[in-house]
């Protein structure tokens, strides 16, 4: 009996020591303190004793009693001790923070502010309008006859009969005019849709149209407002020429082109190998677009250009597709 109970007390406070958990310590407890535990029983079977031993044997059961019971007074205040460092382990103000990720301005945007705000320089306003136009101020108002292979619906997006989404902001400029006088000076930015989906062609773009309506206005005031915007816009060294165009709403018309920025004019891939980018159009404002807004074309000259911010914004960047614009990857607008 003495030998069973010191190997159970060895046994005991072995498990004791290797409880790794305030809830397996208990299991423990229960297992040899509880009242269905071994200690109990042993306590309880000491009738069976000779009596000459029995309060030996007494004596040494409750001495194991004792013995584990502190064991895991103790094992507890270990265990314990080892959670409360780790919860309560002090901050390190020395380690990197956690990044948190920070949102900017898309390239288009920062591209038509920087455009819009050269304008501002010279005394242009802005305007806006609505991305679903009449027929009548995204075509008729422009001199674009109801023939014109523009109003086709493959290129034009019809909402219903008689609206269409605007293919270009001029029914913008055309709103202005109607309601305010010459002098007029202004920027318009803003979404416009054609039916078109390629590498060079988006669905949805942007475009920057302006126009400026006063007495007496001439080319020369057209070249050299377009050439102080370029000059800021792509640097003092860039070089414009002006080849002949045709638009329905302006006349004469023309497209301008810069020198190309990657390869100062000497051929690459961007330019093509010609040396010159495409860059916007514009021309003289056509005397029955006046007509319609109510000006008088015999008094009133003025010009007007339109340009698209994403191939701006894709010669100023080296951009290959217009559809890394509008697929949203961070990878590609953390660029900018
Ligand atoms: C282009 C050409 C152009 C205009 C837009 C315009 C507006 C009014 C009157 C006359 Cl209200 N003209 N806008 C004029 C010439 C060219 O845009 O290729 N844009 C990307």
């Amino acid at each position: 009996m003495k030998d069973e109970l010191e190997a159970f007390a060895k046994d005991a406070l072995e498990q004791i020591q290797l409880a790794s958990s305030a809830q397996s310590l208990e299991e423990a407890r229960v297992h040899y303190l509880g009242r269905k535990g071994k200690i109990t029983e042993i306590l309880r079977g000491l009738s069976q004793v000779p009596e000459a031993e029995r309060p030996a044997m007494g004596q040494a059961a409750n001495q194991v009693k004792q013995s584990l019971s502190e064991a895991i007074d103790a094992r507890k205040a270990e265990l314990e001790a080892v959670s409360d460092a780790n919860e309560g382990e002090p901050a390190d103000f020395s380690l990197p923070s956690r990044r948190r990720s920070e949102g900017h301005i898309h390239v288009i945007n920062q591209v038509t502010e920087e455009i819009l705000s050269i304008f501002f320089e010279l005394g242009f306003q802005t305007a806006t309008g609505p991305d679903i136009e009449t027929e009548y101020y995204n075509f008729e108002s422009l001199n674009i006859p109801a023939d014109h292979p523009a109003r086709d619906s493959h290129d034009t997006f019809f909402v219903k009969p008689g609206v269409v989404l605007r293919t270009h902001t001029s029914p913008v400029q055309m709103r202005v005019m109607e309601k305010m006088q010459p002098p007029v000076a202004v920027v318009v930015p803003g979404r416009v849709y054609r039916v078109d989906n390629d590498a060079s062609h988006s669905p949805m773009f942007y475009q920057i149209e302006g126009l400026l309506v006063d007495e007496r206005v001439s080319f020369a005031e057209l070249k050299g407002t377009l050439m102080l915007f370029v000059h800021r816009f792509f640097g003092k060294t860039a070089k414009i020429r002006f080849r002949p165009h045709f638009f329905p709403f302006t006349e004469p018309s023309a497209e301008m082109d810069v020198s190309c920025t990657v390869c100062q004019g000497k051929g690459c891939r961007v330019c093509k190998h010609s040396g010159w980018l495409e860059v916007l159009g514009c021309g003289m404002v056509h005397p029955n677009v006046f007509r319609h807004a109510g000006y008088d074309s015999e008094k009133y000259t003025g010009f007007a250009f339109g340009l698209g911010v994403d191939r701006i914004a894709m010669l100023r960047h080296a951009i290959p597709s217009i559809t890394h614009l509008y697929e949203n990857d961070l990878r590609f607008l953390e660029q900018f």
